[in-house]
């Protein structure tokens, strides 16, 4: 089992707090008393009632009556690791913050993954923006970075966010769908809010859909600043960018995975970590100096824009390592509160009101969630940093505070923790702040339409596809016919043939030409969408640009098989040693391999054995397919339609597919074969990552450069 090597060795004060039942000699109830008998109640005869003074059943009941805590009400479904971060050379030039200094320091974090729409039991592969929530336990107190694998959000202002989330959770009436978007309340509160349209690209395109939490990115989504020991201060994005790549499952496959291993994410974040192999990210962040944001044509507060890297690149300062599960799931995963309110001194809030009402929202929630004040000391969100203040008692209280004093100022006895007189302490950047009290949206939040076509234009053709299909199949569940209209328009303002084609699988004509709403609120008519699409550009919000690099899936991602999961079709008598020899060549290259029979165990006596089976799994769940040969073991499977299904699901979701020696007849009894024969034979299937061989040690390299370039788009 994979052993942590965060920073501080296991986080030390979390440990305290953890409990093996090996080390235990007996039973007991949960005051220490020894239990004689936790099989049978105590009653009047072996057949009469139960005695209310059975303290044990009581005491066992009642502990369990009261297990569930509320799940959170977005972002229900998650799972977590722990691990470390490491800052590649000290940020001192813009920041004061303990951990972004000295590169040799590695600080313990914990980061939570999450869907948002779903209950704590729905699928991991649902569309949906997934939560990235980092907790670094840094030595001037925690820092969380909460954000998402998307750059933007819905909404400007969280005064809309109750909103937002009552129209994408299943609807009240009959709690119908589960963890998805595609119904009527989602896309009438979304056709009457322009300002999501952008996020709405993000989330219908491949992005929301990831093949693993390993190669998804991670962004802080708001603008925040960095401040240095002089007071200067620049504005700041996030980013977290998977040493993996990013990369994403394509539809078909995030329904069936559904199905088929509902804990697909989880599970494979888990494994990898017990494996050994940990999932990494490089901290990235996008900078501009306080004073130079006026110069950009989208504003630096506005949560529904990004800053596009073609314009403001972004520097890569550091790495975090997953590498170790949690003990238990409640106690951590469940339990484990993230606030934007946790920075610390050297970093700073921008006025962003969506940012503004999520310093609220976080602490008000875990009172409700957790239940006490005290969720803090509850060891997975107890800081390293120490914590001494005034503040007492209340649900739960952990800590006992010696003294008379919890009150300052103070000359009686004991312990009065005075603030901070070295810079050490935190201090708000001192910003000039003047105005009315209003209500207004500023001007400058006002364009909803040129980020979103940057994202559309910035896009592969494949990934426009994507987009399409995934629109229509969103919009084709909802039952309003207005509503798909109205959405209809909305589109046609990002690009008309987006809409156009959407529109054909609603059976609607997209009117060209027809504009459609108004910039500070809802659009509820065409006239006040045209009003508002008439103030967007083709390249307004976007610095000029029509697109901009760092947005597309399909360009610039690393070429590596690391982490990719291999199939290796096998049945008995299949030859052992082409089999050891992709294992070991995939090995090499930090991909996984297992092995997929008819049945579990030793396959006969060939020496290879099945860890999965054709009932038990499927080729969603695998980024590759090698059939190795021994002609037994091909014949046995060419008459398995399971197998030959396994081949041709492969190959239309675009993976690299490998056959040695006779392994190759067993893709030719599938479509491939078909294919192979109407266009000139191996060579064709060759282009499109389809490679068969009898050379098994050239095949095994070519295989894994196949696997790595991750799909053939080609075919
Ligand atoms: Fe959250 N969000 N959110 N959110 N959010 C919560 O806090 C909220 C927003 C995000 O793994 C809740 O502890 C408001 C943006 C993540 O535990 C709650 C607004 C982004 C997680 C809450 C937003 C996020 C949450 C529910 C609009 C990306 C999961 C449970 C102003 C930058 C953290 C909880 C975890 C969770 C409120 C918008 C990310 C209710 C009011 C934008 C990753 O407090």
């Amino acid at each position: 089992m994979a052993k942590n090597s965060n920073g501080n060795g296991q986080n030390k004060d979390q440990d305290l707090a953890r409990a093996t039942s090996e080390s235990a000699n007996y039973l007991t109830d949960n005051q220490g008393h020894p239990v004689g008998d936790d099989q049978n109640s105590l009653r009047a005869g072996p057949r009469g009632p139960t005695l209310l003074e059975d303290y044990i059943l009581r005491e066992k009941i009642q502990h369990f009556d009261h297990e569930r805590i509320p799940e959170r009400v977005v972002h229900a479904r998650g799972a977590a690791a722990h691990g470390y971060f490491q800052v590649y050379e000290s940020l001192a030039e813009y920041t004061s913050a303990k951990v972004l200094q000295d590169p040799s320091k590695k600080t313990p974090v914990f980061v939570r993954f999450s869907t948002v729409a779903g209950s704590r039991g729905s699928a991991d592969t649902a569309r949906d923006v997934r939560g990235f929530a980092v907790k670094m336990y840094t030595e001037d107190g925690n820092w969380d970075i909460v954000g998402n694998n998307i750059p933007v959000f819905f909404i400007q202002d969280a005064i809309k966010f109750p909103d937002l989330i009552h129209a994408v959770k299943p609807e009240p009436h009959n709690e119908i769908p589960q963890a998805a978007s595609a119904h009527d309340t989602f896309y009438d509160f979304i056709s009457l809010t322009p300002e999501s349209m952008h996020m709405l690209m993000w989330v219908m395109s491949d992005r929301a859909i990831p093949r693993s939490f390993a190669t998804m990115e991670g962004f802080g989504v708001h603008t925040f600043r960095l401040i240095n020991a002089q007071g200067t201060s620049h504005f700041v994005k996030f980013h977290w960018k998977p040493v993996l790549g990013a990369h994403s499952l394509v539809w078909d496959e995030a329904v069936k995975i559904a199905g088929q291993d509902a804990d697909f994410h989880r599970r494979a974040m888990w494994e990898s970590i017990e494996q050994g192999t940990p999932f990494e990210w490089e901290m990235g962040i996008q900078l501009i100096p306080e004073g130079e944001e006026s110069k950009y044509d989208f504003d630096v507060l506005d949560a529904t824009k990004l800053w596009p890297e073609d314009l403001i690149p972004v520097r890569i300062v550091g790495k975090m390592t997953l590498d170790r599960n949690p003990d238990n799931y409640f106690a951590e995963t469940e339990q484990v509160a993230f606030m934007t309110t946790n920075i610390v001194p050297g970093i700073d809030f921008s006025n962003d009101p969506l940012l503004q009402g999520r310093n609220f929202s976080y602490l008000d929630t875990q009172l409700s969630r957790l239940g006490s004040p005290n969720f803090s000391e509850l060891p997975i969100n107890r800081p390293l940093a120490q914590v001494s203040n005034n503040q007492r008692d209340a649900h739960m209280r952990y800590t006992i505070n010696k003294g008379r004093v919890s009150y300052a100022p103070a000359t009686l006895d004991g312990h009065s923790p005075d603030e901070t007189t070295s810079a050490r302490g935190f201090h708000s950047y001192p910003q000039d702040v003047s105005g009315q009290k209003v209500r207004v949206r500023s001007e400058s939040f006002g364009d909803h339409y040129g980020q979103a076509r940057l994202f559309w234009n910035s896009m592969a053709p494949v990934e426009k596809e994507h987009i399409v299909k995934a629109l229509q199949f969103e919009l084709s569940k909802v039952e309003t016919r207005d509503i798909r209209v109205r959405m209809l328009g909305q589109l046609a303002q990002i690009n008309e043939v987006l809409a156009a084609q959407v529109g054909l699988a609603l059976g609607e004509k997209v009117q060209t030409g027809a504009k459609t709403a108004k910039p500070n609120g809802t659009a509820d008519s065409a006239d006040e969408i045209a009003a508002l699409a008439n103030a967007s550009s083709p390249t307004s919000a976007s610095g000029g640009l029509e697109r901009t690099s760092g947005l597309s899936l399909e360009e610039g991602q690393p070429q590596t098989a690391k982490g990719r999961k291999v199939a290796i079709l096998a049945a008995p008598g299949v030859a052992a040693a082409q089999v050891q020899a992709v294992q070991d060549a995939l090995a090499a290259e930090g991909a996984m391999a297992e092995v997929v029979g008819p049945y579990l165990g030793a396959l006969g006596d060939s020496g290879v054995e099945a860890t999965k089976t054709f009932a038990n799994s499927g080729s969603v769940l695998f980024d590759a397919v090698y059939v190795p040969g021994g002609a037994a073991s091909v014949a046995m499977l060419q008459k398995q339609g399971d197998a030959r299904k396994f081949i041709d699901e492969a190959y239309k979701h675009g993976k690299a597919i490998a056959a040695s020696a006779e392994g190759a007849d067993l893709v030719m009894a599938t479509e491939l074969g078909r294919f192979a024969q109407g266009n000139g034979g191996a060579g064709a299937l060759a282009e499109q990552g389809v490679l068969l061989s009898k050379d098994g040690a050239a095949l095994a390299r070519q295989f894994v450069a196949a696997i790595a370039q991750h799909r053939f788009r080609n075919r």
